[in-house]
């Protein structure tokens, strides 16, 4: 059965292509015969019976709400939002003949009245940035809502989440139903995410919508038209949110706000992590790490994949396997390295042969003649049902599995404790997959959808929010089994709001080069789309790496926030040192220099954590008017510091870089250039094109390998003048482990380098790292100071 498993999830995913958003045969909305006003908004009544809301979250922010031939619905939830009050800021609204128009200091939205247009305006210069095409539509048969936005000549589209596509997405067409799809290559969609948040860009200016609508969506940014860009749910409302920029920073501040910041992982996420499926026994897994340390390769984290448990229970360890799995977690942390477990979704179906449980923590019991998880969910009726009331089976590893309904508050809840399990023999963070849910009989879904929910609700709506729930449930179930730590979660499915319970990685890639290009715009829009802590599996999932594709992978991840290696249980090993030392050389080097660049991480990861913006980035988040980066995704930023372009290609050892206008500098070399065009670059196989923005401080640590080996002590900070002479850094410090962080208990130091000099400003904050060494340095000159945190001027010698 084992062998059959296997096969069944391998095969090579046939592609189900998007369905093209066809507007033939809609009925269009409208047109208005009058409308309400209340605190926050306008709500316009229609002719054919229908409600269309337009509200004012803030000044750059504007919800659109609409229900076809009937009232707006009394119930308004969405697993999405992390918001619901907002203070409506000063708004008015002005009536003309033909249109209405709802003015905020940022926004101009005007309604036509008939055929019902919305159109969003620059409220000073009158210019549209997005207006409807055509009126709202919905299929009264089939339930389908769409709306339809005139398409820009020159309009660009990025986001979308989890997309195996390139980062910008004009002419695409997506689909969003979160679907397991091993050997995705690009074009394969939809995978395993759906964010249906996307950012339009014209002649510099970006705007955002959100159609937060958990039904199958599409996407259509200009496929099947030259005329519109479409999107269109299967149910459900009509349901978005319009954000104005122009700045995308600002925007993904506001999807931040509105759908939830990230949390602070704990500190250690950001260090270097090793995965197989599946290390087992514990000693082949203490050997991984043993090989590890004596080959002096930094290592933060090891996973046990799905074989650390009794025949895929959730919630149980394979005693044989794992005989102490406490003496087992706790001979890793002595050597530094934190544990983390899988935790799939599906329940194995075992109806209990025998009333008695056995003595004992259940999770290390015997479960073949009772499965204490089974029991618990299947007496609190927290497993899903289909409309006819039998339990929802489906296939997946430990067999004939139930689900749980996590939007039942009990069943969130009573998961969450189940991860006792974990926590209470050292394990450090959880891994969820499987959680589109997959399911080895019908990846589609399409046989879910008449699964209902407690709130009676089915999976037509809810599977997209499956995984959401899960994590959501899984989070606080660490939050309140470990109330002084950060959880730690990562998802390989989700929806819109994921950050605020997860971190994630993009599935069963492929171990070749296209697999290695293709991860940066998909980590790229995952950050354009509120996700931030994102990574991929180093050396590729499936199939067989090299040393050379390995050492080029390893120059990616060593930037990533996400650093995993991991493979899958059919393929050839590939840990850094499975190619020979040459290889292993060249992936210790980046793996070191990810450590030692540590402080810059950590405050690049805090910056997202505080504002939206993601630590990943495409150049066009940083250089928003400058057209030539549009379609540039073969390189990447990391905050506005580091600019890499990775070799992508078998073989090659040069590349052409683009680099924006202002000044660069070689991080290997010094060497300084000046940007605004291509320059070409050697890239032998041990070197990664890495530039550093001039304009920067960037902080660094000593090397370590692990996160807390030893104090960071000294820091130093390089400092990379642009063309005034001028620098600009930031260091973001906090304990790194507990929630302290949302206290305030944290430490914010800035400064600035001009005249020769460094003007270090107070630190900001209540986190009192102790005395250590600052060390300042520029082209020969240096100083170094003990922190005190006061404010002081430091002189470069
Ligand atoms: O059906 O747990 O994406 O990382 O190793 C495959 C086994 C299930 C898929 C995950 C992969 C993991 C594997 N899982």
């Amino acid at each position: 059965m084992r062998r059959a498993l296997v096969f069944a999830c391998c095969l090579p995913w046939v592609c189900v292509p998007a369905v093209a958003v066809d507007l033939g045969g809609l009925t269009a909305v409208g047109p208005v015969s009058g409308f309400t006003t209340a605190p926050d908004g306008i709500t316009l009544r229609c002719r054919d019976g229908s409600e269309v809301a337009i509200r004012v979250l803030a000044p750059d922010l504007v919800r659109v709400r609409a229900a076809f031939g009937h009232a707006l619905a009394a119930r308004d939830h969405s697993w999405a939002i992390a918001k619901t009050e907002w203070n409506a800021p000063k708004w008015s609204i002005k009536e003309e003949p033909d249109a209405l128009q709802v003015t905020t200091d940022a926004l101009e939205v005007v309604v036509h009245r008939d055929p019902l247009l919305v159109e969003f305006r620059d409220p000073a210069t009158h210019a549209v940035i997005n207006a409807d095409q055509r009126p709202m539509m919905f299929d009264p048969q089939s339930g389908m809502v769409a709306a339809a936005k005139k398409l820009g000549f020159d309009e660009h589209f990025y986001g979308l989440g989890e997309k195996a596509a390139h980062l910008d997405k004009r002419r695409g067409q997506f689909s969003m139903w979160n679907m397991d799809t091993p050997a995705y290559v690009e074009g394969t969609d939809p995978i395993y995410q759906s964010i249906p948040f996307y950012l339009g860009w014209q002649n510099g200016a970006a705007y955002g919508i959100f159609f937060d609508n958990s039904f199958r969506t599409e996407f259509d940014f200009g496929r099947s038209s030259q005329e519109y860009a479409a999107f269109s749910a299967e149910g459900g409302e009509m349901n978005y949110y319009f954000f104005q920029g122009p700045s995308m920073k600002k925007i993904l501040g506001r999807y931040a706000e509105l759908t939830g910041h990230m949390p602070m992982p704990p500190k250690w996420a950001l260090g270097n992590q090793q995965c197989r499926w599946s290390y087992y026994p514990a000693s082949m897994a203490e050997d991984v790490v043993r090989r590890y340390r004596a080959d002096d390769l930094p290592l933060d984290v090891l996973y046990l994949d799905i074989d650390y448990m009794d025949k895929y229970r959730v919630f149980t360890w394979d005693r044989e396997r794992f005989p102490d799995p406490n003496a087992f977690a706790e001979k890793l942390l002595r050597q530094g390295v934190k544990l983390v477990t899988i935790v799939d979704p599906g329940v194995k179906y075992q109806p209990a042969e025998f009333g008695a449980a056995p003595s004992g923590p259940p999770e290390l019991a015997p479960h073949d003649k009772n499965y204490y998880v089974y029991d618990q969910g299947l007496a609190h009726s927290f497993f899903l049902r289909r409309k006819d009331g039998s339990l929802f089976h489906g296939k997946v590893w430990p067999g004939d599995s139930v689900f749980v309904d996590y939007t039942q508050p009990e069943a969130a809840r009573w998961w969450g404790d189940l991860h006792r399990a974990y926590t209470d023999h050292g394990v450090a963070g959880i891994w969820n997959d499987m959680n589109e849910p997959s399911d080895f009989l019908d990846q589609t879904g399409k046989t879910q959808t008449d699964v209902v929910y407690s709130d009676g609700t089915t999976q037509a709506q809810n599977r997209n929010v499956f995984a959401l729930n899960e994590a959501r449930a899984t989070y606080e179930g660490l939050e309140r089994l470990r109330p002084d730590q950060r959880p730690y979660v990562i998802t390989r499915a989700g929806y819109a709001g994921i950050q605020r319970y997860s971190t994630m990685w993009t599935g069963d890639n492929n171990a070749t080069w296209d697999a290695l290009a293709l991860s940066i715009p998909m980590f790229q829009s995952l950050g354009l789309s509120g996700e931030a802590f994102v990574g991929a599996d180093a050396g590729g999932f499936m199939g067989r790496s090299n040393g050379e594709l390995l050492a080029r992978w390893y120059q990616v991840a060593f930037l990533t926030p996400f650093c995993r290696n991991h493979a899958d249980i059919a393929a050839y090993d590939h840990e850094p040192w499975r190619f020979g030392t040459y290889y292993e050389d060249i992936i210790r080097k980046y793996l070191k220099l990810r450590y030692k660049l540590m402080p810059f991480l950590y405050t690049a990861l805090a910056e997202a954590h505080r504002t939206g913006v993601p630590m990943f980035r495409p150049l066009l988040l940083n250089y928003q008017d400058d057209a030539n980066t549009l379609t540039i995704d073969d390189e990447f930023m990391v905050g506005d510091e580091l600019l890499e372009a990775p070799v992508l290609r078998p073989g090659e050892t040069v590349r052409l870089v683009y680099l924006p206008a202002g000044t660069w500098y070689d991080y290997w070399t010094g060497q300084r250039f000046a940007g605004g065009g291509m320059i070409r670059v050697e890239a032998p196989l041990e070197k990664v094109p890495l530039f550093v923005r001039g304009g920067v401080i960037l902080p660094s640590g000593p090397e370590m390998n692990y996160v807390g080996e030893r104090p960071v002590d000294p820091i130093r900070f390089e400092i990379y003048p642009d063309a005034a002479g001028r620098a600009t850094g930031a260091l973001y410090e906090d304990d790194g482990n507990t929630v302290a962080y949302r206290q305030g208990v944290v430490r914010r130091t800035e400064m600035v380098y001009r005249d020769g000099g460094v003007d270090l400003a107070a630190a900001v904050g209540k986190f009192q790292p102790g005395p250590r060494r600052l060390v300042f340095s520029v082209a020969g000159k240096s100083a170094q100071i003990v922190d005190d945190g006061r404010a002081q001027r430091v002189e470069l010698r």
